[in-house]
């Protein structure tokens, strides 16, 4: 295979789904201007604040959703939102809603951007190395938007999540591996476990059929990657059955992972205090059925990871508008339910 379609295949692959995606950069307008539906949803809007943020690595737009109530007066968390392939900050917004859940329970939304200048799919490159590691590529540029809106806004540190769809979702693992100082809360909805892949062609192959690598190994590795700042990561997955473009090994995958990580990060030892066993498992269903399996720190009792497999969806986001790309209206409130296993 030679080297140019090997780096797109992976793009193509994460890419498929004959959806109608509007032209990058054309705007959807803010969510929160849709009707709400939910009584979680907001009457008033807050606006859009948009720019780049640049480092060695690269530059990136982000669009920043400063919601109706803030007023910088009191510390607000933040949701970190990473779009997948083909979509952009507004995209996902429109699609997901978040902004008027931000509306109605007071939190920023931060859309880090990828461009086609760093993948003609604008997908997040999870699957390069240097993407994979603190300080370095995409995931220091995320980094660093964060950080920006730290700096400007009034964030609530001890709040502050991330969460992601596809591309985005593989590297909201990385981000909770490479950042946990920073990033308190993980969402991955049809992702990839961290490293699941470390080339381009390895990436296509680890989407439509799992990850060739242990998950317990590479949990043990995001343990090792967060160093000194070593925490338990709580963190939320989606995926559903009918999904052909990511396959729903991967989230499976991903929750062993983040079983070994939070294993180790709690004490220490690798002792299963924390396993990939479920602890409990609840059917229930919103639209569609489905299945959701909760994880207990043995020592604590807490919850420390839940994954939702939901019966019948694609390659899409649950409870989502048609407004954006990649969504199903049908199914759980995957946005409502986000901000509540965050705390936010
Ligand atoms: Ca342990
Ligand atoms: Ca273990």
């Amino acid at each position: 295979m030679n080297r140019v379609l090997s780096i797109l295949l992976p793009s193509l692959l994460l890419a498929a789904c004959g959806q109608t995606v509007q032209p990058p950069g054309t705007p959807a307008g803010p969510a929160g201007a849709q009707a709400p539906s939910r009584t979680i949803r907001a009457q008033a809007t807050g606006h859009w604040v948009s720019g780049t943020y640049s480092n060695p690595y690269g530059a990136r737009y982000y669009r920043l959703w400063v919601p109706a109530g803030y007023d910088g007066t009191t510390a607000r968390p933040m949701m970190v939102m990473l779009h997948g392939c083909t979509q952009d900050g507004y995209d996902f917004a429109a699609g997901t809603r978040m902004n008027a859940i931000a509306d109605t329970r007071n939190f920023l939304v931060l859309y880090p951007e990828q461009g086609t200048a760093y993948n003609a799919y604008d997908c997040w490159n999870w699957f390069y190395d240097v993407n994979q590691h603190r300080g370095s590529g995409e995931p220091s540029l995320i980094a660093g938007m964060i950080a920006w809106t730290k700096s400007n806004y009034r964030v609530d540190s001890a709040r502050v999540g991330v969460a992601g769809l596809s591309a985005g979702a593989a590297m909201a693992n990385i981000m909770g591996c490479t950042y946990p100082d920073q990033i308190r809360r993980v969402a991955a909805f049809a992702g990839i476990m961290y490293r699941g892949a470390t080339t381009a062609s390895g990436a296509g192959s680890t989407q439509s059929s799992g990850s060739i690598y242990d998950p317990n190994e590479r949990g043990s590795s995001c343990a090792s990657e967060m160093g000194s700042v070593r925490r338990v990561m709580p963190t939320l997955l989606f995926h559903g059955t009918a999904d052909s473009t990511v396959s729903l090994t991967n989230t499976h995958q991903t929750g062993a992972q983040w079983a070994q990580t939070n294993d180790l990060a709690y004490d220490g030892l690798d002792d299963g205090d924390i396993d990939n066993t479920a602890d409990a498992t609840v059917s229930g269903s919103s639209c569609r059925s489905y299945t959701r399996y909760d994880y207990k720190n043995s020592a604590t009792g807490a919850v420390v990871l839940q994954k939702y497999v939901i019966s019948g969806l694609g390659h899409a986001w649950s409870g989502g508008s048609t407004a954006g790309s990649y969504t199903d209206p049908c199914g759980p409130d995957a946005s409502a339910l986000v901000v509540n296993f965050f705390g936010f």
